[in-house]
């Protein structure tokens, strides 16, 4: 959203190649080592090549660990330390003059905004030192190339769109987009979910981004599908939560996520999901959102058996082959999406990976000079490739740079704003969840198969509040939220500051974190705040068998066997009507 409303597309602006000689890379909100691992190995090829690496994390993380410096910032304060930067460099004139005259819009404006932003007002908020956003401030502005990178550290807010924008101005301050080593690079969280938007899957896009309120775009579509195509937007998750709330919406159709698990205040979720008249879901496994379903479609092809393609956070678009056979009788998503298309009377074709992607060359000019057999001898290519002997776009928006700049860039003011859920006496801590390495979202892919570091689900606190609370490290807790609650053993440690306590979101069959996550949303991306929920630390007393009182110290998981029936564990009953 952010990029789109500055830029017109919602992708990254570099290539993976341009870290490799970039003068400076700061990473907000992005743990890259454990969570984008190929990426991270450009990144310390870059370091390797001299770039200074610097990390604005809440946690002492893997990347921190890497970094030349760590800004260790408060949950949701991004905003105060991006306007502070924006204030030093502007009030030090270290901008960059031309480009901002001849490629931006609304430098006034943003710059009075950023005025009552003084080092020492986000130091207050931010937990950073005045001196440490100053000397940042200006090693930003004078490197001669710089890269910002961001993931869901910055996008999983009430406030997603204004932590971007907030990045986004930095960079048009200093000109550090539109050029090689220079960019802003929102790392994708799927292998493929670039690829998944650049198709449509957007409730306000056609497939390459095109724009539904556009008539020219709906004509050209309608003419090709032969269907007509829809004026008005279709509904993002949110809407569609909020229209089966209000009973305007009766059936769900779930491909490939397990929202009963991933979703934002899982209990309110389930609720909804119970309402429905009929859920169906498809997906390679039986998930726990799948068990509630009316009717599953079982997706027995996975990836390592299709074809088509992927998209990756630098728009490359890459060829993916079947490595083996589906077993039996499976069929993939794509013959399952077409039958139930002719099942509902549409005269669907069972086509190929290679004509769906044709087609898409067809209708989309991002695509349109790329083929199966260019992607396979070029190792991919990077759209836009407008026509079949264009190179590919290693970097977007060089058209900023021209002499006359047609359209251009505006900056956005914004003011920051603390998380929907503030810590008070009641919930003193602040819950912010993320990833491990060896683990994937809720587990379903990741937790199939035994590993030495599998070790369940815990929670990080540092050893100054365990101390206030008389918790020792390995002693199972119990976690209250305003949503919910659950029980979870903790380990002392030193990554998390005092105040902040770190989970994910991996065992959800055993600890069901978003039983106690805050569902406050962007209202323009739709997304959760999965990355602040207040919280509430208390021991659990249970009584031994000679009649004592003690904490319940356990130090491996909490086995299965032990949470089964508790329903606030996740472990989910079927679905009691299906009428
Ligand atoms: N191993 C592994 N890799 C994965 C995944 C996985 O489950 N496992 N999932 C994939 C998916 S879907 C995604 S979207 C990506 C996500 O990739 P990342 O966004 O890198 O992963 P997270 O751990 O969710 O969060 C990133 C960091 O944000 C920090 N953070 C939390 N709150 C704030 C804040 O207010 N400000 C700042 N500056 N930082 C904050 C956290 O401490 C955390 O280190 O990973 C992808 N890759
Ligand atoms: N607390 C907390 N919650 C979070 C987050 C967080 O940071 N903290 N992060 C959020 C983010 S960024 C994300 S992306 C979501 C992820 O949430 P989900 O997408 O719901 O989680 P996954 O476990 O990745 O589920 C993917 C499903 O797709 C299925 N699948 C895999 N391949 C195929 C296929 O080829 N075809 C079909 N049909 N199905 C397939 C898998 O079996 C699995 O069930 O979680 C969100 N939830
Ligand atoms: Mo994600």
């Amino acid at each position: 959203m952010g990029l789109t409303a500055v830029f017109g597309s919602g992708a990254g602006t570099s290539s993976y190649e341009d870290f490799h000689h970039t003068a400076f890379i700061l990473l907000v909100g992005a743990n890259v080592a454990e969570a984008h691992p190929i990426i991270f190995h450009h990144i310390m090829k870059g370091v390797h090549n001299g770039a200074e690496l610097v990390v604005v994390d809440p946690r002492k993380t893997l990347t921190a660990q890497k970094a030349r410096e760590h800004l260790q910032i408060a949950v949701g304060s991004d905003i105060a330390l991006a306007n502070a930067l924006a204030h030093v460099i502007i009030r030090d004139g270290l901008y960059h003059k031309d480009f901002v005259n001849r490629a931006t819009e609304g430098f006034e404006e943003y710059a009075a905004s950023v005025k009552t932003w003084t080092p020492q007002r986000a130091s207050a908020i931010t937990g950073i030192s005045a001196e440490q956003i100053e000397s940042l401030a200006h090693r930003y502005a004078q490197a001669p190339t710089a890269i910002i990178g961001w993931t869901l550290g910055i996008t999983e807010h009430h406030n997603a769109v204004d932590n971007v924008l907030a990045l986004i101005n930095l960079a048009l301050l200093c000109g550090n987009v539109g050029r090689p080593g220079s960019g802003l690079s929102p790392f994708r969280g799927q292998n493929n979910v670039q690829g998944g938007g650049d198709m449509g899957a957007l409730p306000n896009r056609l497939p390459g981004f095109q724009d539904l309120s556009d008539p020219a775009v709906r004509e050209k579509f309608s003419r090709a599908w032969g269907v007509p195509i829809a004026e008005q937007p279709g509904w993002d998750q949110t809407r569609m939560f909020e229209a089966i709330e209000h009973g305007r919406m009766r059936g769900l159709y779930v491909i490939g996520e397990n929202p009963i698990q991933s979703e934002a205040n899982s209990e309110y979720v389930r609720h909804l999901f119970e309402s429905l008249n009929a859920l169906v879901v498809q997906d390679i496994f039986l998930t726990a959102t799948a068990e509630m379903a009316d009717v599953v479609f079982p997706a027995r092809v996975s990836f390592a058996e299709s074809e088509g393609t992927y998209t990756n956070s630098e728009r490359r678009v890459q060829r993916v082959k079947a490595a083996r056979r589906a077993p039996g009788q499976a069929q993939d998503d794509l013959w399952i999406v077409a039958s139930l298309a002719r099942k509902m009377g549409h005269n669907w074709r069972l086509q190929e990976a290679e004509e769906v992607f044709d087609e898409m060359r067809l209708l989309t000019t991002n695509y349109r000079g790329m083929t199966y057999d260019r992607l396979e001898k070029e190792h991919g290519l990077q759209w836009p490739v407008p026509e079949e002997g264009h190179p590919g776009t290693k970097v977007l928006h060089e058209r900023l740079w021209a002499e006359n700049v047609s359209q251009k860039a505006p900056f956005n003011p914004v003011e920051w704003m603390p998380p929907a859920e503030q810590v008070s006496k009641e919930y003193p801590f602040l819950l912010t969840t993320g990833r491990r390495l060896a683990f994937y979202n809720t587990g379903v892919q990741s937790n199939v198969y035994h590993h030495p570091h599998n070790t369940g689900e815990w929670m990080e606190i540092h050893p100054q509040d365990a101390q206030m609370l008389g918790i020792e490290d390995g002693e199972v807790i119990a976690v209250v939220s305003r949503r919910g609650q659950l029980e979870v053993p903790v380990r002392l440690s030193e990554t998390v500051m005092p105040g902040t306590v770190f989970m994910t979101f991996h065992f959800p069959d055993e600890v069901m974190t978003n039983l106690l996550t805050i569902d406050a949303t962007d209202p323009r991306s739709g997304t959760a705040e999965f990355k602040a929920a207040a919280v509430r630390l208390e021991r659990v007393a249970v009584v031994t068998a000679d009649g004592d009182l003690t904490s319940n110290a356990l130090s491996s998981r909490i086995r299965k066997e032990d949470t089964d029936g508790h329903s606030k564990f996740g472990s989910l009953p079927s679905r009691v009507s299906s009428s």
